[in-house]
């Protein structure tokens, strides 16, 4: 299985195994210019909808990976196996609680299947918009600005060594500068960004400091395939010089320092 490297994806799906979705609108979202698929969803996962909509995922041809926030969407078959913790939760089950939980019964699990350590990927979370489903199950506390964020990206980087920051806006369109202000610390962490992504300049401005943007609900309405079209050409204008990429590599930003407390 060859799914490509995540850390060069610049946009990617998500697909909710908990909403139907015709296979053919799945088998058409390579032809879109998408890098990746990414299963994942917040509420309601049940094992046999994920391993479904896995074969549907795998039949496009894309990198697939899975967010695994249950344990119930542990399943074979993906390139990449998503880990999230939510950095800013009300209750430390969502950090690392739920992962210890699940490792302690791997057995009753996953019985006689080594964990794939070298395809699991740490995602830390930033939840900002206080009205997503994820925020509620979480108890999440949404950062009072941009300079909290940077905080909470400083804490995944350098204190957790996490391999992803997840900008998080599920649900609506979040700011900029606060992508921005997590990109501008960033050194080694890959930046996602995610949450009501629907048109070219919305990519854009977001892609312009986010490594990878994530497209979610958009895909489900009924012009969801050119939404994913039309993000996809967003990401693809933003060219080097505005962020993104050349961020990577080691920061146009001035690294900022935390205020002492
Ligand atoms: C959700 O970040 C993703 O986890 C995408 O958000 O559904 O709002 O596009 P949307």
């Amino acid at each position: 299985m060859d799914g490509g490297d995540w850390r060069r994806w610049r946009h990617a799906v998500k697909l909710d195994p908990a909403r139907p979705i015709a296979p053919e609108v799945v088998g058409r979202l390579a032809a879109t210019g998408t890098d990746a698929l990414i299963l994942g969803g917040s509420d309601g996962i049940r094992r046999d909808a994920v391993v479904q909509l896995m074969a549907v995922a795998r039949a496009s041809g894309l990198p697939v990976a899975v967010e695994v926030s249950s344990t119930e969407a542990v399943v074979p078959g993906a390139d990449w196996y998503l880990i999230p913790m939510v950095l800013n939760t009300g209750d430390p089950r969502w950090l690392v609680g739920a992962h210890r939980e699940a490792l302690e019964r791997l057995d009753r699990i996953a019985p006689g299947i080594p964990v794939p350590w070298d395809r699991v990927v740490t995602e830390a979370y930033v939840v900002c918009n206080p009205d997503a489903t994820v925020a509620r199950l979480t108890a999440a506390r949404p950062p009072a600005g941009p300079d909290e964020v940077a905080a909470w990206a400083t804490v995944a980087e350098r204190l957790l060594r996490a391999d992803i920051v997840y900008i998080e806006y599920s649900g609506r369109y979040g700011e900029p500068a606060w992508v921005r202000a997590a990109a501008g610390v960033l050194r080694r962490a890959r930046l996602f960004y995610g949450g009501g992504l629907a048109s070219a300049e919305q990519a854009a401005a977001m892609a312009a400091w986010a490594h990878t943007v994530v497209v979610g609900n958009a895909l489900y309405r009924p012009d969801g395939l050119e939404c994913v079209r039309a993000t996809v050409a967003g990401v693809r204008r933003t060219g080097s010089g505005e962020g993104g990429e050349p961020l990577a590599a080691g920061g146009r930003l001035p690294e900022r320092r935390l205020r002492p407390v």
